[in-house]
């Protein structure tokens, strides 16, 4: 049994409480260890540790920053395997995504904000009459980053990365039910040295350890991943207490393909944003409007794909989609499914839960779903599955395309496929949307804005948004003359 202690000061340890929670991987449905479940108790501990370190780390150069993010970024990459092996268990995702995708993506993340503080730099205004102006960028102090768990270690080190690199002491909390890769990160911190109490990683539920990073006094700022309703509870409690609050939240994204798209690139394109990571990544793109005149075509073709995608044990090297990350969220796509059907959706593919045989018998899988026939108003196209289904919808034309894509309460990410450079300038002006992808979906350069837009959260990541996000700037005003 792996039993996970938090990280904090540098010191491994459990709960104060000695209370524990269980860890179960979803593709076997097998209790395999536990997580401290901690406590207010153990957020002050932390908090406290994390304050002590700051008096040091918080004032040391960029350069010093740097250098112990890219020795963490290579401590990963030597353990690439393990992490993703950690990362298949924790999750049900495939070995294979993990390995190339979810660790060397957390890697990159170190690395990135490794560079990035070495070029950040801020304002001066050398022209006001009689004055010289210049802004400082310091680091707020203690923060917390708070991630899910569809991309464990590479959301929690998208946000602890910038936080470090800006000088900020972090005290993170990763998901509950996928804790594994954040305990390697705390190893690995403890195996090159890194400064102890900078990095602080406190494990429990958000209810109980998530909370009490967000309500405690000293935690000048909340970096948060998950769900919009969990998002309006942080963002509430972040109010009143007038902390700062980033939050990248849910989505219900569009996948736009016009007459005139490249249909084999539209098609491979519209089923990897459908299903990769067995659709629980906030960008999935879990609406697909066609339009009509294609619409019979590309229904067709995506039911092929799709009914062709490979569900089987994540271990293994050929299977395309792993096991759905809890029985309680395979639970909530189940329900999500009855919900479609009796709104009168169509099931054109899958629509059920699959069993395996052998090693992943009891293992949570389930078919990868399309669906049609529904209107774009009903609870199927309006909230968020987070699961391997997505819905057609067919348009006439691109103001209808566009109204039904911002039809949602959510505006985080859109992908539109269209020969015509014209239509995606309009379409993507038009669209509600943090992010847009015109004839590819998922590329990502790390230095762009990050986030959404609606009830898909609010503030951006990424680059100096973040760096921005984990300083507090001030202004300096020197009479010159
Ligand atoms: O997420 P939660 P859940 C969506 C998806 C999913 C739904 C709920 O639709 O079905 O959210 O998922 C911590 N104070 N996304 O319930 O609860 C929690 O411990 C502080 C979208 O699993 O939001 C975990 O570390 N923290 C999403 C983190 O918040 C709290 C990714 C996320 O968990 C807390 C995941 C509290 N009161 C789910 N309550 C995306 N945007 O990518 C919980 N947490």
């Amino acid at each position: 049994m792996t039993r996970i202690e938090n990280y904090i000061g540098g010191q491994f340890s459990g709960a104060e409480s000695g209370d524990t929670l269980p860890l179960i991987d979803p593709s076997i449905n097998e209790e395999y260890g536990s997580i401290p479940a901690s406590g207010d108790d153990d957020v002050e501990r932390a908090v406290h540790a994390a304050s002590r370190a700051f008096e040091s780390w918080g004032g040391s150069t960029p350069t010093f920053r740097s250098g112990w993010l890219n020795r963490l970024a290579d401590g990963i990459e030597s353990r690439l395997e393990q992490f993703a092996e950690a990362e298949s268990r924790d999750n049900g995702k495939p070995v294979s995504l993990a390995r190339t995708v979810d660790i060397p993506r957390a890697i990159a993340n170190f690395r990135f904000f490794a560079g990035a503080i070495l070029h950040d730099s801020s304002d001066a205004y050398t022209d006001t009459p009689g004055a010289l102006n210049y802004t400082l960028r310091h680091p707020l102090g203690v923060v917390g980053c708070i991630s899910p768990w569809n991309l464990p270690l590479y959301l929690f080190s998208w946000k602890i990365a910038p936080a470090l690199a800006a000088g900020n002491c972090v005290v993170g909390k990763p998901s509950e039910v996928t804790p594994l890769t954040a305990y390697l990160l705390a190893q690995t911190c403890d195996e090159i040295g890194f400064p102890e109490g900078v990095l602080n990683i406190v494990h429990g539920s958000g209810p109980s350890a998530g909370a009490a990073i967000v309500t405690h006094k000293d935690v000048r700022a909340i970096s948060f991943t998950g769900g919009t309703a969990t998002g309006r509870v942080i963002a509430k409690s972040a109010g009143e207490a007038l902390k700062k609050v980033s939050l990248e939240l849910g989505g219900k994204n569009p996948t736009i393909i016009f007459a005139d798209a490249n249909l084999d690139e539209a098609i491979d394109g519209a089923v990897r944003a459908g299903f990769s990571n067995q659709g629980q990544i906030c960008l999935c793109g879990s609406r697909i409007l066609i339009e009509r005149s294609i619409y019979d075509e590309v229904r067709d073709r995506l039911v092929e794909a799709v009914s062709a995608i490979k569900v089987g044990d994540p271990l293994l090297e050929d299977t395309q989609m792993g096991a759905i990350v809890s029985e309680d969220h395979l639970n909530k796509i189940i329900h999500h499914l009855s919900i479609a059907r009796s709104e009168g959706g169509v099931i054109l593919c899958g629509g059920e839960r699959v069993s395996l045989e052998g090693r992943c018998e009891n293992g949570f899988f389930f078919s990868p779903t399309l669906i049609e026939g529904l209107e774009a108003s009903c609870q199927t196209n309006q909230e968020e599955i987070f699961g391997p289904v997505a819905t057609l919808l067919p348009f006439d034309d691109e103001s209808k395309a566009i109204q039904l894509a911002n039809s949602t309460p959510y505006g985080l990410a859109a992908s539109v496929w269209t020969t015509n450079l014209e239509t995606a300038h309009r379409v993507g002006h038009e669209l509600q949307s943090g992010i847009v992808w015109v004839n590819c979906w998922m590329p990502r350069d790390l230095r762009t804005p990050f986030g959404g837009s609606k009830d898909s959260g609010m503030g951006r990541e990424g680059g100096f948004h973040a760096l921005r996000f984990f300083t507090e700037s001030k202004n300096i005003t020197i009479k010159t003359a």
